[in-house]
């Protein structure tokens, strides 16, 4: 529902700021269900907590994560070509937030873009990036979303002007995000994407690609430790919050490459046996045994068109970093799924 006290004063420099009121996560009952399986897992969208997305910043600018800097250099090398292929007037949508450098990058090489409407779960920081946004882009129709982008949306119903309706929508979705998620969620996020799409739309999305393992493992356990605090992080979250005992003194961060699966796997593993409680529930984690934490798949330029495909979505142009190899992508709705 659009929120109009917004409309009609206080944050003048947003078109709109609607709360499609996501559903709530339950973070006890999803901590308590992954460290019940017989594989303890944490699900890793509990990171980003205050402390947890200082952290990622942080990892952000660590210099074995190539990443970041990679693929904002790639975009930045990319600008005239994007601005060819989404034209004048462009929407541009962005599930994640909407303060980050990147966007501005690549609304800087748009030629003239119509709109841009920031997503994101947590409503305040969207509309808190979004605002900054506008500050920033005043000639440009800004609106915020709190939204769960892995959910349906309406993207026609939007309270967007005439002309910014009118206009090609590209869906940006940088960071290799994408990797983060189990291979049959990516696809079903993929699908989401697509959902948002008509004719002559695109999804301009950002995948790491698959490298020396000796790149990857330091890349995701880099040598200041920040990697490793920004998942102990989640360990002292759980104490915070569900009244918790686990000793994170007792736990030791480690990251792998799995060709097999194509993705680094982080995990805490226990260097002692330890029995802890969190939230009234008794638990016991023996030496050596581990905590999933984290995936990040990583694909080639095949792998990725393949599941894209699966998804209805067909590459119409490629660019892949010459420094670490990191891939951008735009793909378009395949014809027959138009
Ligand atoms: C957010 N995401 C793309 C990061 C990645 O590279 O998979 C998350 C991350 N976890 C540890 N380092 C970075």
């Amino acid at each position: 529902m659009t929120d109009t006290s917004l409309k009609t004063g206080q944050t003048p420099s947003l078109s709109f700021y609607e709360d499609m009121h996501p559903p709530a996560a339950d973070f006890r009952s999803d901590i308590l269900a992954g460290l019940s399986k017989p594989q303890k897992a944490l699900p890793p969208k509990y990171y980003y907590d205050e402390e947890g997305s200082r952290l990622f910043d942080a990892i952000t600018e660590q210099p074995e994560y190539y990443v970041t800097g990679t693929e904002l250099e790639l975009l930045r090398a990319i600008g005239p070509e994007l601005a060819a292929l989404a034209g004048e007037g462009a929407v541009v949508l962005e599930p994640g937030a909407g303060s980050s450098v990147k966007i501005r990058t690549l609304l800087d090489a748009l030629e003239r873009p119509a709109a841009f409407v920031g997503m994101d779960i947590s409503g305040d920081h969207v509309r808190a990036a979004c605002e900054e946004l506008a500050a920033d882009y005043p000639e440009l129709e800004i609106g915020a979303l709190c939204h769960d982008f892995t959910q349906k949306l309406d993207v026609d119903a939007l309270p967007l002007s005439e002309k910014a309706h009118a206009g090609r929508r590209v869906v940006f979705f940088p960071g290799s995000t994408i990797g983060n998620f189990e291979l049959i969620d990516a696809l079903g996020l993929l699908k989401t994407l697509r959902s948002w799409l008509r004719e002559g739309d695109a999804l301009l999305i950002g995948t790491d690609m698959r490298k020396a393992s000796e790149t990857l493992e330091a890349a995701y356990d880099d040598k200041a430790g920040v990697t490793a605090a920004f998942n102990l992080n989640l360990i002292a979250r759980i104490n915070r919050e569900l009244d918790g005992d686990i000793d994170a003194d007792g736990l030791q961060y480690q990251a792998f490459w799995n060709p097999y699966r194509s993705r680094v796997e982080m995990y805490l593993m226990a260097v002692r046996d330890m029995h802890f409680t969190v939230a009234g529930e008794r638990f016991v984690i023996r030496k050596h045994e581990t905590i999933h934490m984290e995936n990040s798949h990583k694909f080639t330029l095949d792998t990725f068109h393949d599941l894209a495909a699966k998804a209805g979505l067909k590459s119409r142009k490629a660019w892949v970093s010459g420094r670490e190899p990191f891939s951008m992508h735009w793909l378009e709705p395949a014809d027959e799924a138009c």
